[in-house]
């Protein structure tokens, strides 16, 4: 049986190095691998949950597709679509906010952190954000979810809304329930300036975070600036316990590098940081800006661009509604 991958990416612009190496790096290690279906959204209703200049919008759908492509994912073997393309999202949510528990929705850490102390303000869809993440992936029976740390809440909370929809409506196994694929070591990447938030394109600081279309100068910048301590690199992980900005900088050495912490640590013990910052540069510069030039030349090719989008939702659609039409059936639509 082949694994159905299904994961989102918000087009709310900024897309960094978190998403990169939190999700999208590995989305395309998932597209090589000819024993997985792929499907990856654009979920532009969840990027509406917050104000978003239209124009804006537009353009950054695009360069999220430009991203996706620029890193390695190939249209041709994954599917590549926007949500709101896919009208069955929207309806299989409100079914699915039916189901849903408030109790369940108010325990989410993601609503409490981006609603802030003013909870009031927020929008009703921020708080129900988590049940059209569930639509988006129980949708295309998906078995594995590849996501960054940051969204295991929702992916359990995913898990339960199906359980509870296949018990209350005693269809078993209709609909699937979902394995996150988080990676171990580098699931969070953390800002550059404050080691305990993680990187975020909400942020206003762009120092803190390395976009994915960053220059060289750029990024050598932003490392030159990232937050440290007055320490070496130490010669072992209990070391870093407590030095959050220190074991971050580590952390995305050894994921661009593909060597393990340990490793990483032990090349570097008992340097200080301005040497480790040099090479960190470097390996950020020979990885990200073939992605960043190749972003840059996709954005300039629109049609092509859109031309995946709408090829993507009509595949997409294609399974979407073959789902839908049974779940009319079980609710008794
Ligand atoms: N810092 C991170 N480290 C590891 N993974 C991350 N992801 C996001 N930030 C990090 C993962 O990237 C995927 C896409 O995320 P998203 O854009 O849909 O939403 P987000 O998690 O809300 O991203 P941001 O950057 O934090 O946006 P804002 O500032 O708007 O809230 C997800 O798989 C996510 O886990």
């Amino acid at each position: 049986m082949k694994k159905k991958i299904f994961s989102g990416v918000q087009p709310t612009g900024n897309l960094h190095l978190g998403n990169y190496l939190g999700a999208i790096k590995n989305f395309v290690k998932l597209n090589d691998d000819p024993e997985n279906h792929c499907v990856f959204c654009v979920v532009d209703l969840h990027a509406i949950t917050v104000n978003q200049d239209p124009k804006e919008l537009r353009e950054n759908i695009r360069e999220t597709v430009a991203t996706f492509v620029a890193s390695g994912i190939d249209p041709k073997k994954s599917i590549i679509f926007n949500q709101s393309k896919v009208s069955a999202h929207s309806e299989v949510a409100w079914i699915l906010s039916c189901t849903a528990r408030m109790g369940w929705l108010n325990r989410m850490t993601q609503f409490k952190e981006k609603a802030g102390k003013d909870k009031e303000k927020a929008s009703i869809g921020l708080y129900s954000y988590p049940i059209l993440m569930a639509a988006d992936i129980l949708l295309y029976d998906t078995t594995h979810v590849p996501v960054g740390d940051d969204q295991k809440q929702h992916l359990e909370l995913c898990r339960d809304i199906a359980q509870k929809f296949n018990n209350d409506f005693k269809v078993d196994n209709f609909f699937k329930l979902p394995e996150p694929l988080i990676q171990k070591e580098f699931s969070r990447i953390m800002s550059l300036k404050d080691g305990s938030k993680k990187m975020s394109k909400s942020e206003l600081s762009n120092l803190s975070r390395i976009n994915l279309t960053d220059s060289e100068d750029q990024i050598i910048n932003k490392i030159k600036k990232a937050k440290t301590d007055t320490l070496p690199i130490p010669s072992n992980i209990d070391e870093l316990n407590g030095r959050l900005e220190a074991k971050n900088l580590l952390i995305i050495y050894s994921s661009l590098s593909g060597l393990t912490l340990e490793k990483t640590i032990n090349k570097f013990a008992e340097k200080n940081f301005s040497e480790f910052k040099k090479n960190l540069s470097q390996i950020l510069v020979d990885k990200i800006n073939p992605i960043s030039q190749e972003i840059k030349k996709l954005l300039n090719e629109k049609s092509y661009l859109d031309k995946i989008l709408l090829e993507g939702s009509k595949n997409a659609n294609q399974i979407a509604s073959k789902k839908i039409e049974k779940i009319h059936e079980i609710v008794g639509f």
